[in-house]
C-alpha cells in the first residue's frame, strides 16, 4: 500500500496549509524541538503534574492534560502551566472529550471551575450528538484561536468508533470547516487520499503509545512509536503511564520523556525517507 502523501510532507511544510492558530503552532513547535511527542500527565495531584511538565517540558510539543482528575485544581495550576507552556515552548491539549449537546458544551467549555477555553489551546470531542457539538465549541474557541479534535477512533479494545462512524466523524469534520477542527484523534489516517483535496490537512493524533507495555487491565492497548507514525501515518503520539509512570524517580521521568521523543522523530524521519 503506497503511503498516505500527508505523511510524505515535513511537519513545517504542512504550515501554510493551516489557517488554524493552534494548528500552525503544534507545526512549528514540532519543527522547532524535533519532537512529535505529547504527553499526558494524568496524575490526580495538579502539584505533581506540573512537577512531571518541567521534567518533560524540553522534550515534547504538547501537554495533555484531564483537570477534572486533580484533587487540588485551581486557576494558579493553568497560570503555572500557561508560564511553563510559554517557557518551554509546547501546546496545551485539555483532553476532555466533549460529548452533549452545542449549548451545553459550550458552557462546559467556557464556564465552571475549570473555565477549559481561558488556558487551553486544544481539546477535543466525540462526534455522537452531530455538527452542533462543533458548532458549540467553535462558538466558544474560535474568537480565541483554539482548536477542536474529534475522536475518530479510539485505542481501547471494544471500541464503537469503528467503520462507518469513524467515516462520518471524518465527513462532520470535513463539513465544518478547517477553521476550528484541526485533526483527529484516530488509530490511523482516517482523513481518506480519496476524500481529501490538494492541501486539506489534518493532524493525526494517536494515543495508546508504549515501548514496553502491551496494554493494561482495563481494555487499553499499545503500539510502538514506530507502529503509529510509520505504519499507521500518525502526526503525534501521545504518552502517558510509559513517561510518568516509569519508576526510577525524577531524572528517569525526564530521560523517559527523551527515549520516547527520539523514537518518534527517528520514525518521523524514517517515513519522510530522510533515514
Ligand atoms: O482513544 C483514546 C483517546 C485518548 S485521548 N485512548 C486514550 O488512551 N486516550 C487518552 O490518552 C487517555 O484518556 C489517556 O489520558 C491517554 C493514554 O494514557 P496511557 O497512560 O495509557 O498512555
Amino acid at each position: 500500500m503506497s503511503p498516505h502523501p500527508t505523511t510524505l510532507i515535513p511537519y513545517a511544510e504542512r504550515i501554510k496549509f493551516h489557517t488554524n492558530p493552534t494548528a500552525i503552532k503544534i507545526l512549528e513547535i514540532m519543527d522547532r524541538k524535533k519532537t512529535n511527542l505529547a504527553v499526558s500527565v494524568d496524575v490526580t495531584s495538579a502539584k505533581e503534574a506540573l512537577e512531571v511538565v518541567r521534567r518533560v517540558g524540553a522534550s515534547v510539543c504538547m501537554v495533555k492534560t484531564h483537570c477534572d482528575i486533580f484533587e487540588d485544581f485551581t486557576p494558579a495550576f493553568t497560570e503555572e502551566l500557561l508560564r511553563l507552556s510559554k517557557e518551554l515552548d509546547f501546546v496545551i491539549f485539555e483532553d476532555r472529550k466533549f460529548a452533549d449537546i452545542g449549548n451545553t458544551v459550550s458552557l462546559q467549555y467556557s464556564s465552571g471551575i475549570h473555565k477549559i477555553s481561558t488556558w487551553s489551546d486544544l481539546t477535543n470531542a466525540h462526534s455522537v450528538p452531530g455538527p452542533g457539538i462543533i458548532a458549540g465549541l467553535s462558538k466558544v474557541g474560535l474568537p480565541l484561536g483554539r482548536g477542536l479534535l474529534l475522536l475518530g477512533e479510539m485505542s481501547s479494545a471494544g471500541s464503537l468508533a469503528v467503520g462507518g462512524y469513524t467515516e462520518q466523524t471524518f465527513k462532520m469534520a470535513q463539513d465544518a470547516g478547517r477553521e476550528f477542527v484541526i485533526g483527529f484523534i484516530a488509530q490511523n489516517r482516517i482523513d481518506k487520499p480519496e476524500k481529501i483535496g490538494e492541501g486539506e490537512d489534518y493532524l493525526i493524533m494517536s494515543p495508546g503509545v508504549g515501548l514496553s507495555a502491551k496494554g493494561d487491565s482495563l481494555g487499553q492497548q499499545y503500539r510502538t512509536p514506530r507502529e503509529c507514525v510509520v505504519e499507521s501515518g500518525a502526526d503525534v503520539i501521545i504518552v502517558g503511564r510509559g513517561i510518568y509512570g516509569v519508576e526510577g524517580g525524577e531524572e528517569a521521568v525526564k530521560s523517559e520523556a527523551e527515549r520516547y521523543r527520539e523514537a518518534g522523530w527517528k520514525a518521523y524521519e524514517e517515513r519522510l525517507g530522510r533515514k
